[in-house]
């Protein structure tokens, strides 16, 4: 019936065009058509509000879900490596667990870099593994490096960037988070987390932001009192990337913010599992029985990476998707275009492009 009763209306529409009008030229009759029906025009279209251009926003999505990442060092790759468990002791120290073999040739032994980013299912925790560490007994011993790059393939905006860390195993020290914008060429430092920020990444712990300084990384040694000290045996880090920035509550004026959360590529670098300490007495008898376990008890492992965000499109689509070539783009409404629909499509340079607010959004005209 309310097909019918659109059909009609259509008609109706068109017969008047063509009344008011007489038998003027195809083109007329359609231009009144599109502006009689405006909600034909864009049929559910969430860039359009009837015909009024309205900013519009991809879904919030965990980017990294289901993407490649690649790690610098996988437990297991080169062969058969053993690794061992730690385990939290009453007192809040830690010890050496259980021992096992990490082979990538065998499946249930396997720790491969997707399982960074597959289903996040409690009940069957998957775990990336790096190979054992050697440990360093000294402050100005080289950092361990592991390093993890994940590709995003699309410039995004994101919320937050998170590790979770897996059970029965360290929680790294100190770890660097940086950001590239142009899909790998760049990088430039997104976050940091130490116990000694000062020392490590020559920043201060826990600096104030100023309206000043809102681009730039910061240093925190936040990550060691979640779930425990610098050693607990479950933990996560979560980064807010525009949290205790002043602009974050007028981000649609903060240029600043706009490109600071914006990335195409994250890249997490754990420089230190921990930091030299004084071994507790049962460790040294520990260590003086067991030979060489502590140092396979150095690991880095993660179960979860997500990089909480949106694909960027300057307010200007609902979606992105994958062309023919396979790269992922925005599907670009308000006559822009562009990848991120950074511009105005061609014949539609009446007024400068710019990004949709919630108050106008700024469609390019013709
Ligand atoms: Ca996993």
């Amino acid at each position: 019936m309310k097909k019918n009763r659109a059909a009609a209306a259509r008609i109706l529409g068109i017969l008047s065009g063509i009344v008011l009008f007489g038998y003027g030229s195809a083109l007329a009759g359609s231009e009144i058509y599109a502006k009689t029906f405006p909600s034909q025009q864009h049929p559910s279209d969430p860039c359009y509000d009837e015909d009024r251009p309205r900013r519009c926003i991809p879904n919030f999505v965990n980017a990294a879900f289901g993407a490649a990442v690649e790690a610098s060092s996988t437990c297991g790759s080169g062969g058969p490596t053993r690794y061992c468990d730690v385990i939290e002791q009453p007192g809040g120290s830690t010890g050496i667990g259980q021992c096992h073999i990490c082979d990538d040739s065998t499946p249930r032994r396997r720790f491969p870099a997707s399982y960074l980013t597959d289903v996040s299912n409690p009940n069957n925790v998957t775990c990336w593994r790096s190979e054992p560490l050697v440990t360093s007994q000294s402050f100005s011993a080289p950092p361990d490096n592991v390093t993890l790059t994940l590709s995003l393939g699309k410039k995004y905006e994101l919320t937050y960037v998170s590790l979770q860390f897996c059970p029965k195993a360290a929680k790294p020290d100190s770890i660097a988070i940086y950001k590239s914008m142009d899909y790998g060429k760049t990088w430039q430092p997104f976050q940091f987390y130490s116990s000694q920020c000062r020392r490590v990444y020559g920043r201060p712990n826990r600096a104030t932001i100023t309206k000043a300084n809102e681009q730039e990384a910061r240093c925190t040694d936040s990550h060691r009192y979640t779930g425990g000290n610098g050693l607990a045996p479950v933990g996560r880090i979560a980064f807010s990337t525009l949290e205790g920035r002043p602009s974050a509550s007028d981000f649609d004026n903060s240029p600043v913010l706009q490109d600071w959360v914006t990335a195409t590529d994250v890249r997490v670098v754990f420089n230190r599992l921990h930091m030299p300490q004084q071994p507790s007495q049962e460790q040294v008898s520990h260590l003086a029985n067991n030979p060489g376990t502590s140092t396979l008890a150095h690991h880095y492992a993660v179960s979860d990476f997500a990089v909480g965000g949106r694909c960027k499109c300057n307010g200007h689509a609902a979606r992105c998707i994958q062309g023919k070539d396979g790269e992922v783009a925005c599907e670009c409404r308000h006559n822009t275009a562009g990848r991120d629909c950074e511009r105005c499509r061609p014949f539609h340079f009446d007024r400068p492009w710019a990004r949709a607010t919630a108050r106008d959004a700024n469609e390019c005209k013709g």
